[in-house]
């Protein structure tokens, strides 16, 4: 079973280059994941090669006509959701990337200038996600943010010892530290618990650097989590360390 996305963007080449690298490049070589790439201008009807025009009631910029964007569409359109990637949109997360990373097709719709004429969208788009709040200057980047995040989730791409999503501690929180070597930099040493073998202490120690950064960093991640109570004396147990620890610490 493979994904396929198509891209509807002005910008094709910013997506074909970009999945070039990484997760993305070895998803299609594995025949994981397929892209398509679908340009309005090739699409419109103007005699000039038009895709954009002046907002009816005035104002800055310019918005894209309906005409050569729903030719795109149409020619990429197969049996899945037509996606319009925009700041009004759904917020998109990892439950989200989990959703559509099932799905066999989905259009994704990238705009630029102001957007996209209203009735395109009413018309043609059955979706509507951003990825998070702040201003790009078009859906190309989120294209590939949700690409991305789609890619690695597609059963085989990550390699079987890196197919994260399995270790069910970490759902929902934070990473721990990573350290590799040497063992000291700067007189900065590896936590000795990570040098020591023991593998359950290990995945203790990492557990509950999880729970305490997740609790430091973003307690938002935290308040959606039913805690076990073995999570809860790990995490106080973090707390009780961090107080003595950062109390403690010298000039
Ligand atoms: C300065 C222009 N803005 C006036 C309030 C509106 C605006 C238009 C077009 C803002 C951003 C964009 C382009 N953005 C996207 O296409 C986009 C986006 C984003 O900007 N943030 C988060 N997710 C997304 S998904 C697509």
């Amino acid at each position: 079973m493979s994904t396929r996305i198509d891209v509807v963007t002005l910008f094709p080449e910013m997506i074909r280059e970009a999945c070039r690298w990484g997760i993305p490049r070895i998803a299609q070589e594995k025949q994981l994941l397929e892209l398509g790439l679908w340009n309005p201008r090739d699409y419109t009807d103007d005699r000039n090669r038009r895709v954009d025009d002046r907002p009816y009631g005035g104002g800055p910029g310019m918005v894209m006509q309906v005409q050569p964007v729903h030719a795109a569409i149409e020619a990429a359109r197969g049996d899945g959701p037509v996606i319009y990637l925009s700041p009004q949109g759904r917020r998109f997360d990892q439950s989200a990337a989990k959703r559509f990373a099932r799905l066999p097709h989905m259009v994704l719709l990238a705009g630029r200038y102001e957007g996209i004429d209203e009735r395109l969208i009413e018309q043609d788009v059955d979706e509507e996600w951003s990825i998070g709040d702040y201003v790009l200057s078009g859906g190309e980047p989120a294209a590939l943010v949700w690409i991305d995040a789609i890619a690695r989730l597609l059963p085989g791409a990550l390699g079987d010892g890196d197919s994260a999503e399995q270790d069910s501690f970490m759902d929902g929180l934070l990473d721990y530290p990573h350290y590799s070597r040497p063992e000291v930099i700067d007189g900065k040493a590896v936590p000795a618990v990570l040098l020591g073998g023991n593998h359950a202490d290990i995945e203790r120690w990492r557990h509950k650097q999880s729970l305490g950064r997740t609790w430091e960093r973003r307690p938002d991640l935290l308040e959606q989590l039913q805690l076990s109570d073995e999570q809860k004396a790990l995490l106080e147990e973090y707390i009780r360390e961090q107080h003595t620890t950062d109390s403690d610490k010298g000039p």
